[in-house]
């Protein structure tokens, strides 16, 4: 365990019925149970090593090559997991993280998801804590709600729970990488900026200043059966209503937030209304679109409708308003890899 280096791959993942809303702030509870697919770490991924030696003089974290302070309020809120875990298991050393995305982080394209739910299975190794995927799932929702759900491949649900110490708070998963090989996500970028409101901020706003909010979870609840049962039947016209409907009606909570909050810009909105075009001269749904907690769209589709899909965006490719798409399949849960891989300098004790 100590002063060898563990390093772990994981993924992102696209929520087809969101989570936006709290009810425990501390240990992270939601409003709603919620439903998403893990996406392709050969397309979008983080890797994480790490190391815990008495050598290290005190907690180390390189994102993306900086030096993170451990003392900021948002990475000390993420970092609390870390101490958790070593508490469980009854470690006092220093660690030292380094990360690395090939995404841009913070640009709502889930980085925080990929991020902790590749950390908490990096430090399940490190540490020998040997928790089950269930378990390893509730201590990564601590650090970040829908990271939760990145601790399996597949159509993963996080179950809301009822209990007031979350132990029933946990992600599933409801089929496999491999039960929908057609189903792909076209990640379109149409910006590469920091959000200006995090999600946690967001998600809080809307659970405290909107009245309409009140109206969400248990529709919500009812979307992500209606989802699974979609899913079983590998019916993509319907699967593909639900998450649109999700999507804008979520969307439709922000903007209604005192005070409003918009994620979406008007290359979204364009993005919107090429698939909506697009479904109607198909004559039924080939493709969903669905927007996180930023302006990039997720256009879901099936491999046989990529063509089209991507006709119907290149006017928006050609003039420049949509910077570049990547296409990912269904994906697995997170996975050590070798030494190889590692991205410690081991006699440094620094990054490589
Ligand atoms: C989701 N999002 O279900 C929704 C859809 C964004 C929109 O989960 O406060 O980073 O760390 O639990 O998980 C983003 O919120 O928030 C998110 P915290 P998180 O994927």
């Amino acid at each position: 365990m100590l002063d060898k280096v563990y390093t772990a791959q994981g993924s992102p993942n696209i929520a087809l019925v969101k989570y936006w809303g709290k009810r425990n702030e501390r240990l992270i509870l939601p409003q709603n149970s919620s439903i998403s697919l893990t996406l392709s770490s050969d397309i979008l991924n983080t890797t994480t090593s790490a190391m815990l030696s008495k050598k290290i003089k005190k907690d180390m974290f390189y994102l993306d090559g900086k030096l993170q302070n451990l003392e900021d309020k948002e990475i000390r809120e993420r970092f609390g997991m870390v101490d958790s875990m070593r508490d469980l298991a009854k470690v006092k050393e220093n660690i030292l993280i380094v990360s690395k995305n090939n995404f841009p982080a913070g640009s709502g394209m889930a980085s925080s998801a990929s991020g902790i739910a590749t950390l908490a299975y990096v430090l399940n190794g490190a540490l020998g804590l040997d928790l089950n995927p269930r378990d390893l799932s509730i201590i990564a929702r601590q650090g970040s709600g829908s990271a939760c759900r990145s601790i399996f491949g597949g159509l993963v649900v996080w179950h809301r729970g009822s209990r007031a110490d979350g132990k029933d708070s946990y992600a599933e998963q409801e089929f496999d990488e491999s039960y929908w090989p057609d189903l792909i996500d076209n990640i379109v970028v149409v910006s590469q900026e920091k959000k200006k409101v995090s999600s946690r901020a967001g998600m809080r706003q809307t659970v405290e200043t909107n009245p309409l909010f009140r109206q969400r979870p248990p529709i919500a609840e009812g979307r992500v059966e209606e989802l699974i049962y979609a899913y079983r039947q590998r019916n993509f016209d319907s699967m593909a209503e639900l998450i649109m409907a999700d999507s804008n009606e979520m969307h439709a909570l922000m903007l209604s937030t005192r005070p409003s909050i918009r994620y979406l810009n008007n290359n979204s909105f364009k993005i919107m209304d090429a698939i909506e075009n697009l479904n109607e001269e198909a004559g039924g749904n080939v493709a969903a679109y669905t927007f996180d907690a930023g302006p990039n769209a997720n256009i879901i589709t099936l491999s046989k409708y990529k063509d089209q899909v991507f006709k119907a965006l290149k006017p928006l490719q050609d003039s420049k308003d949509i910077l570049y798409i990547k296409t990912s399949g269904v994906g697995e849960g997170p996975r050590m890899l070798d030494d190889s891989d590692s991205l410690i300098e081991q006699s440094r004790l620094s990054p490589k």
